[in-house]
């Protein structure tokens, strides 16, 4: 980390952060910005430079956890943080293991570069999938396509993506040359905050390596020289850029699997649902009901049926987390409460 130091307005300040700040909060403390999380320390940067401070247990212990790109309230003289600063957007995955716990990694980010290859990689669904992540998490997603060297038919590649949803940037490039990802530069004014998702291997690290000017992130490359064959990409810190972005690298799919509250399917799936107020039923299926619009439309060959498909898919899957969640809240509400009881009950039982 450099001994640099950035103004709060540098470091991506806005307004909205003080909002529910009160005058006994800026006299207990002062505002600072998740830089780095490591194994046993939290750096934050502050006007002043970077700080390592302590996190109170009652914070470690929050829904999906504190994550790089978080604004905190940091105790003066004391270096502990005091508490956490509302979000302007969230990342949230699903951590590894079975247990579906969700887990914060990027936070107060402006723009996500969602990251795919003119290669097999490409394909349309998972873009998809991405950009409704990308809308739940209050983010602007910009579509990033590397590897345009590789001699595959990149204006076909673009064409494809900039179909998926209107007014998302499609921007192609070669994420080895430093000229083509330049391209990038619109999105990475001082104070913004971007962050990288797609599959392993597309670029991402190679992406970051580049707009920061430093080796920052390991990448494949390099990887393959790793004794243990693992890359190491994690989210757990953000860099600054010569024109004073801030980056965060993310890993790819297989690690990285982006958990939504509510997956904006109509933003990025707009047309089918202008189709479906053409059905004839209000809760139509679209699914073998009389008088579908969206049915009508594929007959048409106006909508693709992979699209419909996984329109279908991903709405599935809101349905099955949103349904999980509930179950799981339901299920520490009825702990919570016989807990509550039982404590009650030793109470009594000790006269007080
Ligand atoms: N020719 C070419 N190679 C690229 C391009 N982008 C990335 N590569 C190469 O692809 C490999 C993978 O790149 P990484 O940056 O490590 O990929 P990543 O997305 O960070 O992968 P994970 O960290 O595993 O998620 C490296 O060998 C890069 O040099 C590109 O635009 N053109
Ligand atoms: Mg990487
Ligand atoms: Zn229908």
């Amino acid at each position: 980390m450099s001994s640099e130091t950035f103004s709060l307005h540098q470091l991506g300040w806005q307004p909205e952060y003080a909002q529910h700040l009160t005058l006994a909060d800026f006299e207990a403390g002062y505002p600072a910005r998740v830089m780095a999380l490591h194994r046993h320390a939290l750096l934050v940067m502050c006007s002043r430079g970077v700080v390592s401070v302590v996190l109170p247990h009652q914070l470690i212990d929050t829904d999906e956890g504190i994550a790089v790109g978080d604004w905190v309230l940091v105790e003066h003289e004391a270096d502990r943080v005091l508490r956490l600063l509302d979000r302007q957007s969230v990342l949230v995955r699903i951590a590894a293991g079975g247990d579906h716990q969700r887990q914060s990694i990027a936070a107060n980010l402006d723009v996500l570069f969602v990251v795919s290859s003119c290669n097999d990689d490409f394909n349309a669904s998972r873009l998809e999938r991405y950009l409704a992540l990308a809308l739940d998490a209050g983010v602007t997603p910009v579509i990033v396509l590397t590897k345009a060297d590789s001699g595959h038919d990149v204006a076909a590649y673009v064409a494809s993506a900039e179909q998926l949803m209107p007014g998302v940037p499609v921007v192609a490039v070669n994420a080895l040359d430093g000229a083509s990802v330049s391209q990038l530069e619109p999105w990475l004014a001082s104070g913004r905050t971007v962050a990288f998702v797609g599959s392993s291997g597309v670029g991402k690290s190679t992406l970051a390596n580049r707009i920061t000017g430093e080796a920052t992130q390991r990448t494949s490359g390099i990887r393959e020289a790793d004794a243990r064959g693992r890359h190491t990409t994690t989210a757990r810190e953000m860099f600054p850029t010569p024109s004073g972005a801030w980056v965060i690298d993310t890993p790819g799919m297989r690690e990285l699997r982006l958990a939504a509250a509510k997956p904006e399917l109509g933003a990025v799936f707009g047309d089918i649902e202008a189709l479906a107020a053409a059905c004839r039923f209000r809760d139509c299926q679209h699914d073998g009901d009389v008088g579908c619009a969206v049915e009508a439309a594929l007959l048409a060959g106006v909508l693709d049926t992979r699209r419909l498909a996984n329109y279908h898919k991903l709405r599935r899957e809101a349905l099955r987390v949103q349904q999980a969640r509930h179950e799981q809240r339901e299920h520490s509400r009825q702990f919570n409460a016989m807990a509550k009881q039982a404590m009650r009950a030793k109470r009594e039982r000790l006269g007080r």
